[in-house]
């Protein structure tokens, strides 16, 4: 392990730490994790028999007391896991107790009170890191896991929890070391210049390994949309079916619909799952100039949720035939990711007129749909359609994909750094200028697993941990 990760640790390092490990709360059970070296001994105070020795890695019912009135507290199962076979590497007691918050609090403060402190948010992991148990880009996992809002945000927080980032990047740090060595020796007997052969060999390595980044961090748009979800928002001019497209997407009747022209007034957001991706859906009030001024209030709230939205869906009625609005708005829409939603199919009379945006003047238009909110046809065509901008086909079963903007930050840095020492190359400069964008290539790989992170951003990444992991 580095000295700077030793050394942030070191002010955590002999303390006893406490946290309610659930979520605060009444529920079934509560537990209270206790983690350091005074952990055993605590337990056998709240037992009230010094000569009780747990047994690690099993669990044992027990009764609890309050030692300033002898009254029991609880029957808890308590389960000791002995260091450094524990999640922390420390001496670790669990107490499931029932789920009381009165109780679990009342727990806790006896515990205090045994040279004890609250643990702060994701120390537990923090300990776990620094003895050890796992590296950062593993610990980044657990808070994602806990986080995931979907089934595939869960599995890919898994996976990197596995330690398959590590794995993945492990080749790479191989790989360097590879193109270091013979700098570094051909640093040392000056008078030998590197032969060409071996600058050529160098820098094919190198550009091997820039394509290898590349590709690894080309997985970030997907990753970040399984972490983090999209944002999606209907838009359309009056009366065109937003609100029951909304209502049919997310399968409630949350939106007011009439045939009213104007009667969404403001945004409206939901959400919903496509392909395990979270979608954030927003409703809008329908984009014109109206002389009300509830109205015109909601179409600029309109225009700020577009400017927020990751995919704008146009609803058009196509119904009706397509009117200079429906142009308009698209003009403002069709320089990001959009898409075309043609409702109303099931009535008389419905033709694909939005066609004419793509087939004519307009042909940035993506995607067309013809959907119906009434009868639910195309709905299935639809949620393809919103997911397809983001490549997230297989996103589920398919490889890790970056998540994290960090690691996609450190990525991008590895990446211009090893382009910068392969032009050096190519230009033939010296061997130790080639190696500094080799080093620090090498140290931003290292700070994705935690080898050379800073103090400072150990404390940023752990205060988006909650209390008790
Ligand atoms: N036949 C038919 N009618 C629809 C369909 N979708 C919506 N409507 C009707 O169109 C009218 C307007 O629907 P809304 O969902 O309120 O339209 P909107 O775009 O949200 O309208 P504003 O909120 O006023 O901007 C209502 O009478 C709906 O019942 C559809 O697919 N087929
Ligand atoms: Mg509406």
């Amino acid at each position: 392990m580095s000295a700077i990760l030793s050394s942030f640790a070191v002010s955590t390092i002999k303390d006893t730490i406490v946290a309610l490990s659930t979520p605060p709360g009444r529920s079934g059970i509560g537990v209270v994790r206790l983690s350091g070296t005074r952990a055993l001994e605590i337990s056998q105070l709240l037992v009230r028999d010094e000569v009780f020795a747990l047994e690690p890695n099993h669990a044992t019912l027990k009764k609890l007391y309050d030692p300033a009135t002898g009254k029991v507290l609880d029957h808890a199962l308590l389960t000791y896991f002995k260091s450094p076979h524990s999640f922390t590497g420390e001496d670790v007691v669990e107490f499931s107790c029932h789920g009381s918050p009165v109780l679990l609090r009342y727990l806790i403060d006896i515990i205090l009170s045994f040279d004890s402190r609250l643990a702060g948010p994701g120390e537990f992991t923090l300990r776990a890191l620094r003895n050890g148990r796992l590296n950062l880009s593993q610990a980044e996992a657990i808070r994602d896991l806990i986080n995931a809002q979907t089934k595939a945000a869960a599995q890919q927080a898994t996976r990197q929890l596995g330690g398959e980032l590590s794995a993945l990047l492990q080749p790479i740090k191989d790989g360097l070391l590879n193109t270091i060595v013979p700098l570094e020796s051909s640093l040392e007997f000056v008078e030998d210049d590197l032969p060409e052969v071996s600058i050529k060999e160098i820098s094919a390595t190198l550009f091997s390994l820039i394509n290898r980044i590349e590709e690894i961090a080309s997985t970030f748009q997907t990753g970040r949309l399984l972490r983090e979800g999209l944002k999606a928002t209907l838009v359309g001019r009056p009366n065109v079916g937003k609100s029951s497209v909304f209502n049919k997407l997310i399968a409630s009747d949350r939106a007011i619909i009439t045939d009213i022209p104007g009667t969404t007034r403001d945004s409206l957001s939901e959400m919903l799952t496509i392909e395990g991706v979270a979608i954030l859906l927003t409703d809008t009030a329908g984009l014109r100039v109206s002389a009300d001024v509830i109205e015109n209030l909601g179409v600029e709230r309109t225009k700020r949720a577009i400017a927020d939205a990751d995919l704008i869906i146009l609803v058009i009625d196509g119904s009706q035939p397509l009117m200079p609005e429906d142009i308009d708005i698209f003009k403002d829409i069709s320089s990001g990711p959009h898409l075309i939603a043609v409702n109303k199919n099931d009535l008389e009379g419905f033709r694909l007129d939005a066609l004419a945006l793509r087939e004519n003047k307009y042909n940035e238009a993506r995607a067309i749909v013809s959907i119906s909110a009434k009868s639910g046809a195309g709905f299935d065509d639809l949620r393809s359609a919103i997911m397809k901008p983001f490549n997230v086909w297989d996103a589920s079963d398919n490889g890790l994909f970056i998540t994290n903007a960090r690691h996609f930050d450190l990525l991008q840095r590895t990446q211009l750094a090893l382009r910068s020492s392969a032009d050096l190359l190519e230009a033939r400069a010296s061997e130790e200028l080639v190696l500094v964008g080799l080093y620090d290539a090498l140290r931003f790989l290292g700070e994705i697993t935690g080898e050379t992170t800073t103090d400072d951003i150990l404390s940023q990444i752990f205060a988006t941990f909650c209390i008790g992991k």
